[in-house]
């Protein structure tokens, strides 16, 4: 082939899965720069109808999308070149399967006969993600014989149709091109309308709520208990709905993570108890708040405490989960793990109301718990346990938060209260990494139009360090709540903490940074905050647009003390 009709067929191809997945409903593409990738690029742009953001590190890339993904309900494309490129997604890849997040991944690549001998930037890209993608394939080089014959139009439906279904995922499309990859500047290009594949229907992933029917023995009466863990994914807030009505209607007690919408959700005779973890912990309370059986949507709330319990119990649970996993890492009997669907067995409901002493129970202990929070919080000098309740209060209706993996997310659900406020928090529950949390906050902060709240640790923030440089994107308002205890907090927690030096070197990691020299670098604000009467001004003011960063230093070895009272000292 002469040279200038590969260029063209690299441009008519890319240009073909452009418009195609433009008609997918795809709207943005994260683009990291290389030159393989060269033919991708210019089919994502010339097609004028996506937003694309260059993003310098394909590790901060790859989570920036899966935020974008979360926020927005929509797969969101990623492009990079051959190479190690390739590796550094696969973090994000991780925990956009394990949370079932659709990023569809493609990679440029050298030609088959370029690999495996030497050629530079290539290496092994077939299959790179191994089980962590729902497909992977190789796509034809442009202009080759096999172009021709290969149906890989409709490929492209396919692999659609595993990334955004029933089970939606990472997908892994893998481009060879053969140079020269740009055509000659001179000639123009015919219009991009040339592709002629399946059309698909629908934009937005996830399953369709269905109201399910609760099979006819989780209707009796008895004991039941809700557990509702974090947010469930696209079309979760209907399937959260439906819980709480269920716990209304039926008068059953709902212990809701604070990552689950429940907890922010308190209104006229719905109330979701939000200190399980505290009241567990006292052996005399959780007998009487025992129950017969429990009904779970989605994952479990983090809680060791709870799941202790659930394991000690041996309570027979019901899992309904929208995504048909399997989401019990106990071995308590569960007696219908399925998928959601309506069921033959539909009888009507009891009246509600004949346990109601069970749910009081849970309410009333749930109540004395957070005075008891409300109580520490005025005294608790800087403990950093005590900013959630502060937020909670502060915070307007329905901002919407990240809370990053370690100490944070933990302290979130055992103090943040129990409101009405319609808070929305994200978190990365699929591998509980500490790895990208900035870029993927970012990228949910754009998803969402609208100003975030990023609560995390200084470790998490400095391993996604790089994504700070993301800091000017268009509409961007993010403030990071850094909660600075010079090195991770959590493991003062573990019998490790005995070990003096050995603990600080290899568990806590203390870096030392000057947070105010490292956000000047990158031209973002920082402050340190000191007093809780400053944090909750700043929390109640409008936040304003770009990144800033509000550093509230703390002690982690007096923290994880102060932390062990509030969560012991409580009694009813
Ligand atoms: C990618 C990754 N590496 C390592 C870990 C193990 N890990 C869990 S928490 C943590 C420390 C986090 O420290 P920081 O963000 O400062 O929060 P803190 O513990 O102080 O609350 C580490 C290294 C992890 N979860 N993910």
């Amino acid at each position: 082939m002469k040279e200038d009709e590969q260029a063209w067929a690299n441009r008519r191809f890319a240009d073909g899965v452009a418009e195609y997945l433009a008609e997918a409903g795809v709207r943005t593409v994260v683009i990291s720069p290389g030159s393989r990738s060269t033919p991708l690029v210019l089919g994502f742009a010339s097609l004028g109808s996506f937003r694309l953001i260059p993003v310098l590190d394909e590790r901060s890339a790859a989570f920036l999308a899966l935020g974008l993904a979360r926020s927005t309900e929509r797969p969101v494309g990623l492009v990079c070149t051959s190479g190690s490129a390739v590796a550094n997604w696969f973090p994000a890849v991780v925990e956009a399967h394990e949370s079932r997040v659709p990023l569809l991944l493609m990679t440029a690549d050298r030609p088959p006969e370029l690999r495996g001998c030497g050629a530079g930037q290539t290496i092994d890209q077939e299959r790179f993600y191994g089980r962590y993608t729902r497909a992977f394939r190789e796509y034809p080089i442009p202009g080759d014989e096999d172009e021709g014959k290969v149906p890989w139009r409709d490929f492209l439906a396919a692999d659609w149709a595993a990334l955004s279904g029933d089970y939606p995922g990472p997908v892994h499309l893998n481009f060879p091109f053969r140079e020269p990859l740009l055509p000659p500047e001179s000639e123009s290009f015919p219009s991009p309308k040339t592709f002629f594949g399946k059309k698909v229907s629908g934009s937005r992933y996830g399953r369709p709520f269905d109201a399910p029917v609760l099979p006819s023995r989780w209707q009796e009466g008895g004991r039941t208990l809700l557990l509702s863990g974090s947010w469930l994914g696209p079309g979760g807030d209907d399937w959260t709905g439906w819980f709480r009505n269920l716990a209304g209607e039926r008068g059953w007690p709902l212990l809701a993570d604070a990552l689950s919408p429940l907890r922010h959700q308190e209104e006229g005779s719905f109330r979701p108890v939000a200190h399980y973890d505290m009241l567990l912990r006292h052996e005399e309370i959780a007998k009487t708040l025992r129950p017969d059986r429990i009904i779970q949507l989605g994952s479990l709330p983090t809680s060791k405490v709870l799941r202790k319990c659930l394991e000690e119990w041996q309570t027979p649970r019901l899992i309904i989960d929208p995504y048909s996993l399997n989401p019990h890492p106990d071995t308590a009997p569960v007696e219908w793990l399925a998928r959601p669907d309506k069921t033959s067995n539909e009888i009507p409901l009891p009246p509600p109301g004949e346990d109601s002493g069970f749910r009081e129970n849970w309410v009333v202990q749930d109540k004395k718990a957070g005075e008891f929070i409300q109580a520490k919080t005025g005294e608790s000098g800087s403990f950093e346990g005590a900013l959630y309740p502060l937020l909670a209060e502060h915070l307007p209706e329905q901002t919407v938060l990240h809370i990053a993996s370690s100490t944070p997310v933990r302290d979130a659900e055992w103090f943040w209260p129990v409101n009405g406020k319609r808070f929305r928090i994200y978190s990365s529950r699929g591998a509980n990494g500490i790895d990208g949390t900035l870029s993927t906050a970012i990228g949910e902060a754009v998803g969402e139009a609208r100003p975030l709240w990023l609560v995390t640790g200084d470790l998490a923030l400095l391993h996604d360090a790089n994504g700070i440089l993301q800091h000017q994107l268009e509409g961007l308002s993010l403030t990071i709540l850094l909660i600075n205890n010079e090195g991770g907090g959590i493991f003062q927690n573990l019998p490790i903490a005995r070990y003096g030096e050995t603990f600080e070197r290899f568990f806590a990691t203390p870096q030392q940074i000057d947070w105010g020299t490292w956000a000047k670098t990158f031209g973002v604000s920082h402050a340190l905050v000191r007093d809780p009467a400053e944090l909750a001004q700043l929390a109640a003011r409008p936040a304003p647009a770009g990144v800033r960063i509000l550093e509230w230093a703390t002690d982690r070895r007096g923290d994880a003390e102060e932390r062990r009272r509030w969560l012991t000292a409580f009694s009813p």
